[in-house]
């Protein structure tokens, strides 16, 4: 297995959130795609790989020209703005209101992002462009014939809509992924979501395609973020019907009522037989994550890799979320090592 990885990750660092009605240090952190690479490493578990640059064209594949603009322009709009603290939004945009870019930098951050939990300082925009390019060097080795794939994205993807950052997202690495397999001649290509949280992001961007189908186990929108999307009566539109399907779970939940989930979305994967698979691989399913709430145990993770290798599908693993620092790196080799036995 080859795990694709950068340092460039690091320049997204010293960032905050808004949670709790604070502004407090980001959970999403470096020290993440440290814990992980030291148990991959330990376990030998594969070879690392640097990844090759793609450029943008991918992204936009995937993101709305106008948001990727903002992207690579916001520190620097900031800062000419008079400020040098770390950036984030406090305005949104709510149904009702103008669909205008603004000019003013404020409302910048207000129309691109539907949370305060992007906060951009110097070194986002390089990190970012890591990310898609892990993930665009996955799908390239994916198309190349391997069997699996590993791309550790930092910071994730899966909140990232077309033209919106959130939950930690702003370029949705599983999708640009996903579309570039399908540029590379995967005919239908599938995405399984098992993030604690709904993939939002990538749930809107392939909504109403049948050439990509999303398959999402989450934490119920009713009682959890990213609380505007994630229902199971979401199930694509047009052309799309039929090709997204949300598992919805309640917190609390354990691996035997988890992997129910697990094993329905596996039945839609294997009727839609995709060419390709790209998993969206959170681990804040575990029971010690300090944003989330299920009750998932380090060894469930071998049995969720292994589960999802009888699929037989070429896979590629995207890193998203994960918050227990302390167990990321037994948690994600757990599901490769699994995956690679399974
Ligand atoms: C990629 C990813 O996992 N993003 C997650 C973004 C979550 N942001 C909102 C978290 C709200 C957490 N509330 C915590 C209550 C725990 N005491
Ligand atoms: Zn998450």
């Amino acid at each position: 297995m080859k795990i694709i990885h950068s340092p460039r990750h690091l320049g997204h660092a010293g960032h905050v959130e808004l949670t709790h009605g604070r502004i407090v240090p980001a959970f999403e952190k470096p020290e993440r795609v440290a814990m992980i690479m030291k148990a991959l490493g330990e376990r030998r578990l594969g070879l690392f790989v640097e990844p090759t640059a793609h450029g943008l064209d991918p992204v936009r594949r995937v993101h709305d020209t106008a948001y990727v603009r903002f992207l690579a322009t916001a520190w620097e709009l900031w800062t000419a703005s008079g400020r040098d603290n770390p950036a984030l939004p406090s305005f949104w945009r709510a149904p009702g209101m103008r669909d205008i870019e603004p000019d003013y930098v404020d409302g910048k951050f207000g129309f691109f992002s539907f949370d305060g939990g992007c906060c951009i300082v110097p070194g986002t925009w390089d990190a970012v462009q890591a990310g898609a390019d892990l993930a665009l060097t996955g799908a390239d080795l994916i198309s190349a014939g391997e069997r699996m794939a590993f791309a550790l994205c930092r910071p994730p993807g899966h909140h990232a809509q077309q033209a919106t950052m959130g939950g930690y997202c702003f370029v949705n690495n599983a999708a640009v992924a996903a579309q570039g397999l399908r540029d590379r001649g995967a005919a239908r290509v599938a995405v399984l979501d098992v993030d604690y949280h709904h993939g939002n992001g990538t749930q809107s961007i392939f909504y109403d395609r049948a050439d990509v189908l999303v398959c999402n186990i989450h934490s119920d929108p009713r009682q959890a973020y990213p609380y505007f999307l994630g229902y199971a009566d979401e199930t694509g539109a047009g052309a799309g019907e039929g090709f997204n399907a949300n598992y919805p779970l309640p917190k609390g939940t354990d691996y035997a009522a988890w992997s129910a989930a697990l094993e329905a979305a596996c039945a839609r994967l294997e009727a839609y037989a995709p060419d390709a698979l790209v998993v969206s691989l959170g681990v804040d399913t575990f029971k010690g994550d300090p944003i989330s709430a299920f009750q998932l145990d380090s060894p469930d993770y071998l049995r969720i890799g292994a589960r999802i290798a009888r699929l037989g599908m070429p896979t590629l693993f995207v890193m998203e979320g994960g918050y227990a620092v302390d167990a990321i790196g037994t948690n994600v080799a757990n599901t490769l090592e699994g995956f690679l036995q399974g």
